[in-house]
């Protein structure tokens, strides 16, 4: 139905809770839930839970979530409600409660789940069970250890990756939402068992977070494990793939994770309502096959993304690539694996059919001509892929 057969040569799991997407954050805030149901209905409308094992999560507990986040935060977050937050007035500003990250009714239920949704794709890769593990309603890279920040309040990568520690001697993650992966670059800024890489828009004073410039690298033994690319406004489809590979590439080779996690906010999509970059579905989804090819254990998570219908299409899509190659050394071996190419048509019958009219295709044009231009020269490019590689000569794998 709309898939190729192929042969799967990794086990996908899919982790998903319908609850976590019945949340609100209120009238017109950026960030809606829904696009998860959006999404979900896609990746069921072309078949695509056939080629997966697809689990139900639950709700993390409040002793997972204390791996990371602070006891007092966590209460905070388990008690407020819109009905009593007037009790909470001196903990609002504390933890950063605000127009960017408001309180909702359920918010403590949408927190756990998309968290444990995360850590139970954490514990598939761990056992085995899984190569590669998807979580769509998580990758809220901005959330701090008490304090919720930019739509985040409990970081579920940290968390994540926390369980991976305890079998994985080093964590690649790779963040490639258009803002900057802040959160877990400061959890784990003074190690070198994880390596953070985050490609974002940078412009201190005038794009959140305003942090993630080249010369952010970590510090104490962490010091070169923290790796920033810095971009401008309407980075291409191809000056975007060309620098993630170059860069990618002997980070993997260089730092020999044992484990990667990959962020794949898709407001780094032309279009998206807050991002500012010229990406179309394809060259994201190729980021996230380039990382698929190494073979290595992959947790692969949501996160920003502002147009719901591009979020889904992208999410989909990547879904439908994820199961479908193989590593690069099968390659020459397996040539009959050449993906799942889902088509372009969107499935017929689709509760939501409507949201994606006039063309009811997997891959409408997102780069809108002359909306973002391209701000990135070649020259540009080059010395940030330079000041990457300076860096990676002082890492031993
Ligand atoms: N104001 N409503 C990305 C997180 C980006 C900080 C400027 C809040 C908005 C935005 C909220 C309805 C991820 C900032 C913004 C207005 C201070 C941001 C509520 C519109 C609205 O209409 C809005 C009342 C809201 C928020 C725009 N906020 C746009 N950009 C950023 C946070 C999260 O994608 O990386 C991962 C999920 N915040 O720029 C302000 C400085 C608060
Ligand atoms: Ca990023
Ligand atoms: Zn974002």
């Amino acid at each position: 139905l709309g898939v190729n057969p192929q042969v799967n040569m990794f086990q996908v799991s899919y982790h998903h809770n319908a609850m976590a997407e019945n949340h609100h954050f209120g009238a017109a805030h950026p960030m809606k839930p829904w696009r998860l149901t959006l999404t979900n209905q896609l990746v069921l409308g072309y078949g695509l839970h056939e080629h997966m094992d697809t689990y139900s999560t639950r709700p993390a507990n409040e002793d997972e979530l204390k791996d990371f986040h602070g006891d007092d935060y966590l209460e905070f977050l388990k008690r407020v409600t819109p009905h009593n937050t007037q009790e909470f007035a001196n903990d609002l500003s504390k933890f950063n409660i605000g127009d960017d990250c408001p309180i909702f009714d359920g918010i403590w239920d949408y927190c756990s789940l998309y968290a444990g949704a995360s850590l139970d794709a954490a514990k598939k890769l761990i056992n085995h069970q899984s190569d590669i593990a998807i979580n769509w309603s998580g990758g809220l890279h901005h959330a701090k250890k008490s304090e919720a920040s930019g739509f985040c309040y409990i970081n579920d990568i940290v968390l994540a990756i926390l369980q991976l520690l305890r079998y994985h001697p080093r964590v690649l993650y790779i963040d490639i939402d258009v803002h900057h992966g802040d959160g877990v670059e400061q959890a784990f800024f003074s190690t070198d068992r994880v390596m953070t890489l985050s490609l974002h828009k940078y412009d201190k004073d005038n794009f959140f977070p305003g942090t993630g410039n080249w010369d952010d690298i970590g510090g104490g033994a962490g010091k070169h494990y923290a790796l920033n690319v810095p971009l401008k406004d309407g980075i291409d489809d191809e000056s975007y793939v060309r620098l993630f590979k170059q860069i990618v590439e002997p980070v993997i080779e260089k730092y020999c994770p044992t484990a990667v996690v990959l962020q794949c906010g898709a407001d780094s999509l032309g279009s998206d309502k807050l991002g500012c970059f010229n990406l179309n579905i394809k060259a994201h989804g190729a980021c996230v096959e380039f990382v698929k090819k190494f073979g290595l254990p992959l947790l692969v998570l949501g996160g920003g993304g502002y147009t719901p219908r591009n979020v889904s299409r992208l999410w989909t899509y990547e879904t439908a690539y994820t199961p479908s190659h193989i590593p690069m050394a099968n390659a020459s071996t397996n040539t009959i694996c050449v993906g799942a190419e889902i088509e372009d048509d969107l499935p017929a019958r689709s509760p939501y059919r409507e949201y994606f009219g006039p063309d009811y295709k997997l891959h409408p044009p997102l780069s809108k001509e002359g909306k973002y231009e391209n701000k990135n020269s070649k020259k540009y490019l080059e010395s940030m892929k330079t000041k990457i590689m300076e860096h990676l000569r002082f890492i031993d794998g």
